[in-house]
């Protein structure tokens, strides 16, 4: 049966999908390299959320307000790239056609890219699940500090896709298992549900009831969607925006290298070229005679999200002018937050509180060191935020100013992560990553460690100056905290610039 859509509405949006698979074919063969099967499995999922639904700019990947879309299967990354090309990020055809090449931004398995679209690293399944929760529970700490009647100016979702291995990944038990708790109700997920994984099928491993693990975490969750019919994706995300207080999963049902007509449904399109022969049949079965990477002008022009990315963040604009009248001291701390910027007295405050500390030093544990410095610093960073993973009166994570959240008042600044060591190393860097938050995860555990590694922070847990020296364990958020370089006290015998 062809795989054509039936009516002409559909034949429109099916032509836009096809972009997608066009793209994502043509790329990954001339690389001779990539995963083109989830790309094209998910092309009518993303098309449908992209053009109707994700609040962005391409104009300005920064933009605070924006909706967060993460890729948790990241191998599929030429979805990504394909969606950011199309919707007018400054992504050029030629980076699509040299994709996985040295030099260019399309690398696969997408790298955090700040400035292009890229929220978060994801080659390594679950974590962007997990990174995701992060975001969302980012939004809605950020909206319980900041919104106030009239005023929704934090007020955005975060989208996700994941697939067969996100769900396998025991990080995703952790981070979706809290993110029910917390009623993350802007976090929106969506199923790759295709039956496969690189070795095949996975009925022989894996045969989870996801639809009953989800709703025993305290999701919304929609089964047995046909992900390649658009209405029915439309209805399920008009189902699940409505849902304030709990996230949703829509399982979708989905057919891995959709339009291959030899090799769909097969585990041969999940990471490698198809081959010249295959994306001709490809061409033929889903009626797109242009040549590799050429964008016929109306499909370009459909795609275009420019014109509504303005409108979009320029309506936000206008809200937050409006919001900065009424509410001056929050505005300006919300910018100043936004910009990443420390509070304008900070160098001179933190170097009295680093000599009224070094006054005072008498030996004492690491971990009352650690709750000694947070309540030095902590007042005068609203946005650190953290917590502990059920250790709170051992790693003495609760300083001070610590105000516990809620699924209820997300207004605080304090995080019970329940025993999630994992989960929450991840759920901080998404935190992190999500911008106006600066998290503070105390976790020294083996886990932990993983997360750093495979983190977009990796290259810069070290002091950005020196490289070496031991504020390394707070350079997780050096570029935000301190933005020149590290300092010192003088006292401690670092690097005068660390
Ligand atoms: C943590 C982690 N383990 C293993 C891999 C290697 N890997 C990449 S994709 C994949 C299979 C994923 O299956 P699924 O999510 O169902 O993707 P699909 O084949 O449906 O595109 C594996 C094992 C990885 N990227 N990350
Ligand atoms: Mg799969």
């Amino acid at each position: 049966m062809s795989q054509q859509a039936k009516s002409a509405g559909e034949t429109a949006r099916r032509d836009l999908a096809n972009a997608i698979r066009a793209l994502s074919m043509d790329a990954v063969q001339a690389a001779n390299s990539g995963h083109p099967g989830a790309p094209m499995g998910m092309a009518d999922i993303a098309e449908v959320l992209w053009n109707d639904y994700l609040r962005h700019n391409p104009a300005n990947p920064d933009w605070a307000d924006r909706d967060r879309f993460v890729l948790s299967n990241g191998h599929g990354s030429m979805l990504l790239y394909s969606l950011l090309h199309l919707t007018g990020y400054d992504l050029s055809m030629d980076e699509i056609r040299n994709f996985r090449q040295m030099g260019y931004r399309t690398a696969g398995h997408p790298e955090y890219e700040p400035g292009l679209g890229v929220e978060t690293t994801t080659g390594p399944l679950g974590q962007g699940i997990a990174n995701a929760v992060g975001m969302a529970l980012a939004e809605k700490m950020l909206a319980g500090q900041f919104n106030r009647d009239g005023f929704d100016v934090v007020d955005h979702r975060t989208w996700v896709f994941l697939g067969d291995g996100c769900l396998m990944e025991g990080i995703s038990h952790e981070a979706c298992s809290l993110a029910g708790t917390l009623k993350l109700g802007k976090l929106i997920a969506f199923y790759d549900d295709n039956n496969i994984s690189i070795d095949g099928e996975v009925d022989g491993w894996f045969t989870d009831d996801t639809v009953a693990r989800f709703k025993a975490y305290g999701w919304q969750v929609i089964a047995d969607v046909d992900g390649h019919d658009s209405a029915a994706i439309k209805a399920a995300i008009d189902t699940a925006i409505a849902q304030d207080d709990r996230p949703t999963l829509i399982c979708c049902k989905t057919v891995i290298g959709f339009g291959a007509p030899n090799k769909q449904g097969t585990a041969s399109t999940h990471g490698a070229p198809l081959g010249p022969e295959e994306i001709a049949a490809a061409r033929t079965e889903l009626g797109w005679s242009h040549p590799p990477f050429e964008i016929p002008g109306n499909i370009a022009a459909a795609w275009d999200g420019r014109e509504r990315g303005a409108v979009n963040e320029t309506g936000w604009s206008e809200l937050f002018a409006k919001y900065a009248e009424a509410h001056p001291e929050l505005a300006t701390e919300f910018a100043r937050r936004m910009a990443g910027q420390l509070p304008e007295d900070w160098a001179e405050f933190a170097d009295a509180a680093i000599a009224a500390i070094d006054a005072e030093a008498g030996q004492m544990a690491t971990r009352k060191a650690s709750l000694v410095a947070l309540n030095a610093f902590a007042p005068k960073l609203p946005e650190l935020a953290g917590g502990s993973a059920d250790l709170t009166g051992s790693n003495l994570t609760k300083h001070s100013g610590s105000e516990p959240i809620t699924g209820d008042d997300a207004s605080g600044n304090y995080i019970y992560f329940g025993v999630r060591e994992f989960g929450m190393t991840a759920l901080c860097n998404g935190m992190a990553l999500h911008a106006i938050f600066s998290s503070t995860p105390t976790i020294p555990s083996a886990s932990a460690k993983t997360v750093r590694r495979t983190s977009p922070w990796s290259t810069s847990l070290r002091c950005a100056s020196c490289r070496t020296c031991a504020y390394g364990g707070q350079a997780i958020r050096s570029r935000r905290l301190w933005p020149g370089g590290m300092r010192s006290s003088g006292r401690t015998g670092r690097q005068a610039s660390c």
